[in-house]
């Protein structure tokens, strides 16, 4: 058996850049030199020519990135979604803590179980912002009491797009904390505290029955909602052609006499909208009864007052046509 030359394994032999150097063949350096020595030995593929070039550097990250249906709409987001095929816009008013939020988490769980009513969810761009604001009223969170995180300050649009007779509807509801609406009842103009009210098709004005449930605080509270209402309202604020909802929110909360010292005061909220506007709906509903299970009253009603055609279809916005400009939700015309 002759000699077995051992080569090393591929890529692991040592070569020499030097082309008077014969070292590859004979193992020796014409310079003389170790190959640990030597810089022009290296190993094989190591060389500068041959070395891979550095892998490029990946691509800068923008610092904001929008995950699809992550977070709650901004207004140039919903004004694309309405620039498609329209949209209805819903404007929810009411104090901190009257129930906005919860009333926006009830609708999407409750359609999560299923139609409602004859309507039927077809999807959301806002899916995880729904998510995120369902998700402490869920036993599964671990909270003791399940319960709504207050809104942070900001103008946000949750979308719902709906089914119903055979029609698809997109659906775009304000999620705004209340203090601009605490504002229009201390006398702020509507158009400064919410720009986007002329824009609504819709106004649920959301009234606490937990307050009215107060004999303490009934009286005010039925005066600032009639002022909310009179500031979305008056000078033009909302179109004519709006309608507008006065909810009172929290019946759970109410006993029999409550209930009968509201429906003997309500209309006083809903007057000064009666001056302006033709199509004034009053509801009752409860978002959350404070009740295990916690299922909704009247959301099935409330959300038909809101879909029901408005007198003159709503106006929609143009199309993303670059040339005329873009007609933003927020603002005025
Ligand atoms: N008992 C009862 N409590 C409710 C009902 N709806 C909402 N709540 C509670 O009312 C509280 C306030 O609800 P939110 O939805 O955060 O109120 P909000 O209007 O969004 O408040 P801001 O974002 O601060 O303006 C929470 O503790 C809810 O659980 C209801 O129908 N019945
Ligand atoms: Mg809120």
């Amino acid at each position: 058996m002759g000699d077995v030359d051992i080569l090393p394994p591929p890529g692991e032999a040592l070569v020499c850049a030097n082309p008077e150097c014969d070292f590859a063949q004979t193992g020796d350096c014409t310079d003389g030199l170790e190959p640990a020595d030597c810089p022009q030995i290296t190993m094989h593929g190591d060389s500068a020519e041959e070395r891979p070039t550095e892998a490029p550097a990946p691509p800068q990250v923008p610092p904001v990135v929008r995950l699809f249906g992550a977070t709650a709409l901004s207004p140039p987001e919903a004004d694309d979604i309405a620039a498609v095929r329209g949209a209805t816009m819903v404007l929810l008013a009411g104090e901190a803590e009257a129930g906005k939020t919860t009333l926006l988490v009830s609708l999407f769980e409750l359609f999560r179980q299923g139609p409602l009513d004859e309507v039927r969810f077809a999807g959301s761009q806002t899916l995880m912002a729904f998510e995120e604001r369902a998700w402490p009223g869920r036993a599964a969170s671990g909270v003791n009491e399940p319960d709504t995180e207050r809104t942070v300050e900001g103008l946000r649009f949750l979308h719902l797009l709906l089914h119903r007779d055979g029609q698809l509807r997109d659906v775009l509801l304000t999620d705004i904390w209340g203090e601009p609406f605490e504002n229009i009842i201390e006398g702020d103009a509507s158009t400064e505290a919410v720009p986007l009210v002329g824009r609504a098709d819709v106004a649920i004005v959301l009234v606490d029955g937990e307050r009215i449930a107060n004999l303490a605080l009934r009286q005010d509270t039925v005066r600032r909602a009639r002022m909310l209402v009179g500031g979305l309202t008056e000078n033009g604020a909302l179109r004519e052609q709006a309608r507008l909802i006065v909810a009172l929110n929290k019946t759970d909360t109410l006993t029999n006499d409550d209930r009968t010292w509201w429906s003997e005061h309500r209309d006083e909220v809903a007057e000064p909208a009666r001056r302006h506007l033709s199509d004034v709906h009053l509801i009752d509903i409860a978002a959350r009864p404070a009740k295990v299970p916690h299922t909704p009253q009247r959301l099935g009603e409330l959300l038909r007052a809101v879909l029901e055609p408005t007198k003159r279809p709503s106006r929609q916005l143009p199309h993303v046509a670059a040339e005329q400009g873009r007609r933003a939700l927020w603002t005025q015309e």
